[in-house]
C-alpha cells in the first residue's frame, strides 16, 4: 500500500513539472523568448543549489540512521582478530573519499549555479596551469599512496599463512551446488589425503583417500563450530563450478576454486553468546525472529553466525548456509568427542573398504581411550564391592591359549593401567562358550587367563598383585544359543579386587 502511495506521489510530481513547463512555455511565448530562457536557467540554477543541499543532508542521515545495520559498525564490529584492522582500513578510506565525495558534490552543484549563462557574461578561454595540474595530480597521488600502502601491510598480515610449529585447527570446506561440506581432522589434528577420482556418492562424497591415516579420524560436521581466541586456518576447495566461502563477521571471504586450493586464516575472538549479547539492547534485533510465531525469541537471542556462499553458483545458490558455533573451548572439546570419523561411521568394514582384515592406528588409539575411561570410572567408584571390566580385545586362536598378534595393544593397555593405579590388585578371570567337553573348557579358561597373567609378569607388572582363575563355561553374558552369544562369552575379564587396594 506504501509503495501504491509513494507511485502516486511520484507520477502526479511528473505530472506537475510537466504542467508548469507548458505554463512557462506559454507565458515565454507571451514574454518573449529571451526573458523566458533567462528566468528558466535562474530557476534550474536554484534546483540544482536545493537539490545539492537534499541530497547531501539525505546522504549523511541515511548513513546515520543505517550505521547499526552495517557490518562494521554499532553491534555489528568484527568477530575476529584481522576483522578489527580491516574495518579500520575501511574507515580510513571512507574518511578520504568521504570528503572527496563532498567536496567534489559541492562543487559540480554550486558551479552549475554561479555559472548559469547570463546575458553578456562571457565564458573564459583558459587553455593550462601548471600549478593546478600538479595539485590536482599530487593530492590525490598522496592519498592513494597512503591507502595503498596501509591496506597492503594489512593484506600481508590478513593473508599471512600459519607458521610449521603454530598452534592451530585446520579444517576443510568444500563447496559443491549446493551445500558445504566441512571436513575436521579429528583427534590427530591432520586432515587426510584427497583425490578427486576417488570421490563417489555416497560412500565417498569428498575423495578421501582411506589408505591415508590420517583420514581415518577425519569427520564431517554438519555445523562450524570453533573454539574463541584459537587461530583457525581453512582450507577451501570446490567440487563443480566456483563457490565463496564468506563469514561475514569474521570478515573471512575467498573464492573457493574447483583444482585450486585456497586458505584462510582468522582468529575468532567473541563467542555466538557474546555477541548475543551485544546485540541485546540494539533496537533492530528486539522483534521476533519469526514474525507469525508470537512464540519464538526475539532476533538477538536467535543470532547465529553464518556461513554463506558469496558467488552467485546456481539456482540453489541461497541454500549454502551453515550455522557457524563459536563456543568456549570445554564446550568445543565436548563437541569434538560426540563427532564420529567419517571412515569409521560409514565405510569401516564394508566391501569397499580397502582396509579390511588390518587393525587400524585410530582403533588402537580408541581401544586405548576406552579401556581407560572405564578403569577411570572404576577407580573413581564408591562402589565398595569389587569390579569387573571386560578385556574387550583379547584374542585367543581358536581352541588354544595362544595370543593373537593383535591382543597386545589391550594387554598394553591393562600394563599401563596398572602402572597408573599402582596399589590395585586384580583377578584375570578367563571364561569359554557352553560347546564342548565342560572341563577341557575349564582347563582352557585358565590357560588363558595365565596367558594374560604371564604377558603382564613379562612386563614388569608383579605377580603378586595378579591372580588367574579360569571360570570355563560358568557365569555367561548372553545366550549360549546364538554364535554371536557365544563369542560374547568367549571372554577375558579382569576383577578390580577394591578390598584389597590401599
Ligand atoms: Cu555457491
Amino acid at each position: 500500500m506504501t509503495a501504491l502511495i509513494i507511485l502516486l506521489i511520484l507520477v502526479l510530481l511528473v505530472v506537475i513539472v510537466i504542467q508548469i513547463s507548458k505554463v512557462s512555455e506559454l507565458s515565454g511565448k507571451i514574454r518573449g523568448e529571451e526573458v523566458a530562457e533567462q528566468q528558466a536557467n535562474n530557476r534550474t540554477a536554484v534546483w540544482m543549489v536545493v537539490f545539492m543541499v537534499l541530497f547531501l543532508i539525505a546522504s549523511v542521515v541515511s548513513a546515520i540512521y543505517y550505521k547499526d545495520l552495517m557490518l562494521g559498525y554499532g553491534p555489528l564490529g568484527a568477530a575476529s582478530l584481522h576483522g578489527v584492522q580491516l574495518d579500520s582500513v575501511f574507515n580510513v578510506t571512507l574518511f578520504f573519499t568521504g570528503i572527496v565525495f563532498v567536496v567534489t558534490q559541492f562543487l559540480l552543484f554550486w558551479y552549475a549555479y554561479k555559472y548559469r549563462k547570463q546575458k553578456g557574461r562571457k565564458a573564459l578561454f583558459f587553455s593550462h596551469d601548471n600549478t593546478l595540474e600538479y595539485v590536482w595530480t599530487g593530492i590525490p597521488a598522496l592519498v592513494m599512496t597512503f591507502l595503498v600502502v596501509k591496506g597492503l601491510v594489512v593484506w600481508n598480515e590478513v593473508m599471512a599463512d600459519v607458521g610449521p610449529d603454530e598452534d592451530v585447527i585446520e579444517i576443510e570446506a568444500t563447496g559443491y551446488q549446493f551445500a558445504w561440506d566441512i571436513r575436521y581432522p579429528g583427534p590427530d589434528g591432520l586432515l587426510g589425503e584427497r583425490d578427486y577420482t576417488l570421490i563417489k556418492q555416497g560412500i565417498n562424497p569428498l575423495g578421501q583417500n582411506w589408505e591415508d591415516e590420517k583420514n581415518h579420524d577425519d569427520f564431517i560436521a554438519d555445523q562450524i563450530y570453533l573454539p574463541v581466541n584459537k587461530k583457525v586456518r581453512v582450507r577451501i576447495t570446490a567440487k563443480d563450478v566456483l563457490h565463496n566461502f564468506y563469514l561475514p563477521h569474521f570478515r573471512v571471504k575467498m573464492d573457493a576454486v574447483p583444482g585450486i586450493p585456497a586458505y584462510f586464516v582468522f582468529t575468532p575472538t567473541v563467542t555466538t553468546e557474546e555477541f548475543r549479547t551485544r546485540l541485546k539492547d540494539n533496537i533492530n534485533w528486539q522483534d521476533l525472529s519469526d514474525p507469525e510465531d508470537p512464540e519464538s525469541p526475539a532476533k538477538w537471542e536467535a543470532f547465529d553466525y553464518e556461513l554463506a556462499c558469496a558467488e552467485l553458483c546456481g539456482i540453489g545458490h541461497y541454500s549454502m548456509k551453515k550455522i557457524v558455533k563459536v563456543v568456549s573451548q570445554e564446550e568445543y572439546d565436548a563437541w569434538l568427542e560426540q563427532q564420529k570419523s567419517y571412515y569409521l561411521s560409514q565405510v569401516r568394514g564394508k566391501e569397499y573398504d580397502p582396509n579390511l582384515g588390518k587393525l587400524l592406528k585410530v582403533e588402537i588409539a580408541q581401544q586405548k581411550r576406552d579401556f581407560f575411561k572405564e578403569l577411570d570410572a572404576a577407580m573413581s567408584s564408591t562402589e565398595e564391592e569389587d569390579i569387573s571390566l571386560r578385556l574387550k580385545n583379547i584374542n585367543f586362536e581358536t581352541g588354544s591359549a595362544n595370543l593373537t598378534k593383535n591382543s597386545r595393544y589391550e594387554l598394553d593397555n591393562l600394563v599401563a593401567g596398572l602402572t597408573k593405579y599402582k596399589d590395585v590388585e586384580i583377578e584375570i578371570a578367563g571364561y569359554t562358550d557352553n560347546q564342548g567337553d565342560p572341563s577341557s573348557n575349564l582347563e582352557l579358561s585358565k590357560n588363558r587367563s595365565n596367558a594374560v597373567l604371564n604377558y603382564l609378569t613379562e612386563r614388569g607388572i608383579s605377580a603378586s598383585r595378579l591372580t588367574a582363575v579360569g571360570y570355563g563355561e560358568a557365569n555367561p553374558t548372553e545366550s549360549n544359543d546364538t554364535p554371536e552369544g557365544r563369542k560374547m562369552n568367549r571372554r577375558i575379564e579382569f576383577k578390580i579386587l577394591k578390598n584389597k587396594s590401599i
